[in-house]
């Protein structure tokens, strides 16, 4: 027949448009859309009811940490990834997600100069388990030996597609001091590849952290409080400032505050190529969170520590709503960064260095400053990061779509449209236009899903908690569609990890900016290649 598969009775949201459409998908590809097709045009096509339900482009998630381990850990400080690409990208398919990014990481070791490798050894990982969905990589880079990025960096972006790095302001293991930013920022805008900066000023945090550890001040709760919004906002001030020396897009991932999302937004309105993510622990986590389990100061706080950490109070949630609204922020990431609770090489590496828990020791009245002596474990030694990749796009649904504070249609630009064009995988992904791959998720209809409190058994990670565990969910992704198959339907996973392929990447399709059209001979950005 002329369709392998017909999706019927939608409500097609684009980030431009809501319409009522059939879908039409032959050979894993978005043939037709149509008002209403007639039985000649179904023929005996696989049927797939919407009955009325949203019908998006399937979700791009184009921040998520998997199979990163101790050496390679997001922190550099330890910790052990929970998930692979089989459970992360199975998590993933089970909340709406179609396509993920992840990262492979450099790390200082002479064996890891090579950016090549890295990759390599990466995809090796991913190829291992496979994946469900589609997936494509970033790259950390932790040095800037030169020699490597000027021969490396074309071989990326040609063999592999990644048109992406991650450079870090934090971190000893992995910070970047500014020379060092503005040498790998200038070899990345000359091969096209995007700049995405984890901007929180290091030696604050250093800094901050020693003050809280000389006063006994190490339960997870101070993990917020060595973060304060300003060491965000100074780096990411600092990051606008080298950026626009250099004339060169940059990208600011999982912003936290609204102190950043501030500068953030005074840049691009000064028309600079400043682009900008925000993730769901921002929008639903604060400060308090940090004390929310057991007792203020019980070790099972850690399970909330990331960074950077949230906003102290729910003002920041606010702010950052408005800028998802407004345009600060062109896209929406999980974040995803998974570590088990109880697990050595998961948030309870922050509690091995001796004996007794700092739960146990909390809850049984042993002071704190008694513990720093002892060091039985402090929010420094913990892993940062929250798992996320499955409760992104239903949370966000639910908070922002139910709730009146965004559009359906700004809710596909933030998920998906806008990650498929800032990370160059557009409108293959991202899109539900004639030729697109088949992506697709399906939301329940109004009233077709009773509202339900989450809780961890729901979700398809490999870590033993979750965030939002109790929090109340208006609806959730009832079918998702990879490359025509559907792979999540009612609740039940059918797809395999053999699904998933791996995606080469091209440019950022968001543009440069306004001050890419000036070629004043006098600007840094002229001189400085002659
Ligand atoms: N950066 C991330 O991107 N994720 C978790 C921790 C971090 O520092
Ligand atoms: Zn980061
Ligand atoms: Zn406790
Ligand atoms: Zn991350």
């Amino acid at each position: 027949s002329k369709f392998d598969l017909v999706v019927l009775n939608g409500v097609v949201v684009t980030a431009s448009d809501t319409s009522s459409f059939d879908i039409g998908i032959k050979d894993g590809k978005i043939h037709t859309l149509a008002p209403s097709f007639t039985p000649e045009d179904i023929g005996d096509a696989q049927v797939v009811d919407a009955e009325g339900g949203m019908v998006m482009p399937g979700g791009v998630d184009a921040h998520v940490h998997l199979c990163q381990d101790q050496k390679t850990g997001p922190l550099g400080l330890g910790g052990q990834c929970a998930d692979d690409f089989e459970t992360g990208s199975r998590s993933a398919v089970c909340g709406g997600t179609t396509t993920i990014i992840a990262f492979a990481k450099q790390s200082r070791d002479e064996e890891d100069r090579s950016l090549l490798k890295v990759v390599e050894a990466y995809s090796a990982r991913a190829e291992e388990t496979g994946s469900y969905i589609d997936y494509a990589f970033h790259i950390i880079i932790v040095r800037d030996d030169k020699d490597v990025l000027q021969t490396e960096l074309p071989v990326l972006v040609k063999k592999w597609g990644i048109t992406s790095c991650k450079l870090f302001m934090t971190y000893k293991t992995m910070q970047l001091q500014d020379y060092q930013l503005l040498d790998v920022m200038l070899a990345a805008l000359d091969n096209s590849i995007t700049t995405m900066i984890h901007a929180e000023n290091g030696d604050m945090i250093t800094w901050l952290a020693e003050k809280l550890e000389s006063k006994g001040m190490l339960a997870p709760y101070y993990h917020a409080l060595s973060r304060p919004p300003s060491v965000e906002g100074e780096a990411a001030n600092r990051a606008i400032v080298l950026a626009e020396l250099i004339e060169s897009p940059i990208l600011f991932v999982h912003v936290g505050s609204s102190a950043s999302a501030n500068i953030i937004r005074a840049a691009q309105t000064r028309g600079l190529p400043v682009f900008a993510e925000t993730c769901p622990q921002y929008l639903n986590l604060t400060w308090e969170d940090l004390k929310r389990f057991h007792s203020p100061d019980c070790f099972e706080n850690s399970k909330m520590i990331c960074s950077p950490p949230p906003g102290p109070d729910s003002s920041d949630q606010d702010a950052l709503y408005l800028g998802l609204h407004n345009g600060t922020f062109t896209v929406f990431s999980s974040d995803h960064c998974p570590y088990k609770y109880n697990d050595p090489h998961g948030k309870m590496a922050g509690m091995l260095e001796h004996g007794p828990s700092m739960h146990r020791a909390s809850c049984e009245g042993i002071s704190l400053p008694e513990l720093a002596k002892s060091k039985t474990g402090s929010f420094k030694l913990v892993p940062n990061g929250i798992p996320g990749v499955e409760t992104r796009l239903p949370l966000l649904f639910t908070r922002g779509v139910t709730a009146g504070r965004i559009t359906p249609q700004k809710f596909v630009e933030l998920t998906s449209t806008n990650p498929a064009k800032l990370y160059g995988l557009y409108p293959q992904k991202g899109a539900l236009l004639p030729g697109s791959d088949a992506d697709i998720v399906i939301w329940y209809p109004e009233g077709g899903l009773t509202p339900f409190k989450l809780t961890n058994e729901h979700l398809h990670h490999n870590v033993d908690y979750t965030p939002y565990e109790g929090m109340e969910f208006a609806n959730w992704p009832r079918y998702t569609l990879s490359r025509g198959q559907v792979v999540w339907a009612n609740g039940k996973l059918l797809g395999t990890p053999r699904d998933g392929r791996y995606l080469k990447r091209g440019p950022n399709q968001l543009g440069k900016g306004v001050a890419h059209f000036k070629k004043d001979p006098r600007t840094v950005a002229t001189w400085v290649r002659e």
